[in-house]
């Protein structure tokens, strides 16, 4: 009876370490965050994505981005984004890729950054509601090598578009851009 009792227990510990290790996920909830695949989907899905090129721009902002594959962190590509257009009102570069969550979860951004020349605090941030109000990660000033950037968030909702927003003048790489449940990090 002891026996089987401890046979039990070790079973029951087995199917709970199975379940942390499905909980934490191999990968990250975003699709090419590290950009080693180059501009396609899923970049370029969820709202205002539809009809328009995979990053666009509005009110005549002149931003623009690349493939660099000579500067990366992760993987052979990072994404380079040039924006020569000073911040104004609705003037901003942008592309996004909508991805599910769970309502009110949260959830952990990092990506790696590097700057050179930004002009203010928060020219390029991720934003991830439909609203762009919630920007869990927002690049400083000035001229630096790559640093790791990280923020949390929750929605109220499903799905999230992460969003790279350019809204004021420099030059920025992004690698390595990933999505975690905030809880599966604590297991
Ligand atoms: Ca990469």
């Amino acid at each position: 009876m002891c026996r089987r009792l401890v046979l039990v227990s070790r079973l029951l510990i087995a199917i709970g370490a199975l379940a942390v290790s499905i909980a934490v996920p191999a990968d990250a909830l975003i699709g090419n965050g590290g950009f080693n695949a180059g501009l396609g989907p899923p970049w370029g899905t969820g709202l205002y994505s539809e009809g328009r090129p995979v990053w666009w721009n509005s009110q005549g902002c002149r931003s623009e981005v690349f493939i660099d594959e000579a500067v990366a962190v992760e993987g052979l590509a990072a994404l380079h984004i040039v924006n020569p257009s000073a911040r104004a009102a609705q003037v901003y570069g942008t592309m996004a890729q909508r991805i599910a969550i769970e309502p009110n979860r949260p959830y952990r951004v990092t990506v790696w950054v590097r700057g050179l020349d930004v002009a203010s605090a928060g020219a390029l941030s991720v934003v991830v509601d439909e609203a762009w109000q919630v920007r869990p990660i927002a690049l400083p000033a000035g001229s630096y090598a790559w640093t790791r950037l990280s923020g949390t968030f929750s929605l109220p909702v499903d799905h999230a578009d992460i969003r790279i927003l350019a809204e004021d003048t420099g030059e920025v790489w992004l690698d390595d851009l990933q999505i975690i449940p905030l809880d599966a990090l604590l297991y």
